[in-house]
């Protein structure tokens, strides 16, 4: 998204001779230090830079910063953090958990803004994001909804992603995930990307449904665990949160294709960096569910920042460049 950047000047006769003194004295003060053309950044920024740095998560010149200034071929959306609106009008629900889940300067993978995850030792919610698009029964997770009139079948989403380099624990247990939401919140397909493998060291995806096999909904609200299907989770083959692979960045991509109706073809799978992490196709999301055209198809994806039983310490992770396209998008890493 486009940066926006508004100014404001208001008539002060009275004061005008002030007015001048203080921002001569003010340019001076702060010279260098303004957000410019050359690049330079206010002392605050260079800190935070620095911080990010020194963690490991450094800015990455074949990222490009501004990412969405042109839309690659089926994208639907596109953000990579450096707009100034706020994250209240292009997503239908932002938690910054006091302030814990934020859009922070410089420390975004390309070396502009980015989304900073404090997380605190023994707090569960860190902080979550959730976008929708298409067709939707659910007036507030639908109002900020892309292509609300659509179905979509088939979804790609794709993030950038760099935890600390001390970080410990794991993945941090939830990360992602897309979803068919229903009224009431309601779910039917559920495509969950959280930590698994040996000491939670691998992305793992963990497919549930809350529609039968017949294509009947029993999920009576949201993460209505006695009424959902598990349909086989898979580990991905990358060990990205081991103490030796944290402190740097990844691109994560996955894909969810909802089954043919009737048919138990459908598709979960998640590559890092472009390489295929995990992946099936004989997944029944939803029996015929979606032969009914007013039915919602994938509607949802979540960013997430949920560790089930606390965080085991103080640590920060990064988030940027946040794409859904309906077709692959891939890396986005442009060749050294
Ligand atoms: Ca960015």
């Amino acid at each position: 998204m486009g940066r926006s950047i508004s100014n404001t000047i208001r008539k002060v006769p009275a004061f005008f001779p002030f007015v001048i003194l203080f921002i001569t004295f003010a340019s001076f003060t702060y010279a260098g230090c303004k957000v410019n053309d050359a690049g330079s950044s206010t002392e605050d920024e260079k800190k935070e830079e620095e911080i990010a740095a020194d963690k490991g998560c450094q800015a990455d010149n074949a990222m490009p910063v501004d990412l969405c200034g042109e839309m690659g071929e089926g994208w639907i959306f596109c953000d990579d953090f450096e707009s100034s609106e706020p994250l209240e009008d292009r997503y239908f629900e932002y938690v910054s958990q006091n302030g814990s889940f934020v859009i922070a300067d410089t420390v975004g993978r390309g070396g502009g803004r980015g989304l900073r995850v404090d997380f605190k030792q023994g707090r569960v919610e860190n902080g979550n994001l959730k976008f929708s698009f298409g067709r939707h029964q659910d007036a507030s997770a639908g109002n900020k909804a892309v292509s609300p009139n659509e179905n979509f079948h088939e979804i790609y989403w794709r993030f950038d992603l760099c935890h600390e380099a001390d970080w410990v624990g794991g993945g941090g247990y939830k990360l992602t995930r897309s979803m068919t939401l229903m009224e009431g919140w309601k779910q039917g397909h559920i495509a969950h990307v959280w930590d698994g493998g040996p000491q939670q060291r691998h992305l793992r995806m963990d497919p549930a449904s809350g529609i039968d096999e017949q294509g009947y909904v029993v999920s009576t609200r949201y993460n209505d665990f006695d009424n959902l299907r598990w349909l086989g989770a898979v580990n991905g083959k990358d060990a990205i949160f081991h103490p030796d692979s944290v402190g740097k960045w990844y691109s994560i991509e996955v894909r969810v294709k909802l089954n043919t109706p009737g048919e138990s073809d459908g598709i979960f799978e998640f590559w890092i960096d472009g390489e295929l992490q995990a992946g099936r196709d004989d997944y029944n999301w939803h029996g015929d569910f979606n032969q009914n055209p007013d039915n919602p198809g994938i509607n949802a994806i979540f960013l997430e920042n949920y560790w089930n039983n606390g965080a085991i310490a103080n640590q920060t992770r990064y988030f940027d460049n946040f794409v859904v396209s309906t077709q692959r998008i891939g890396p986005l890493i442009h060749d050294p």
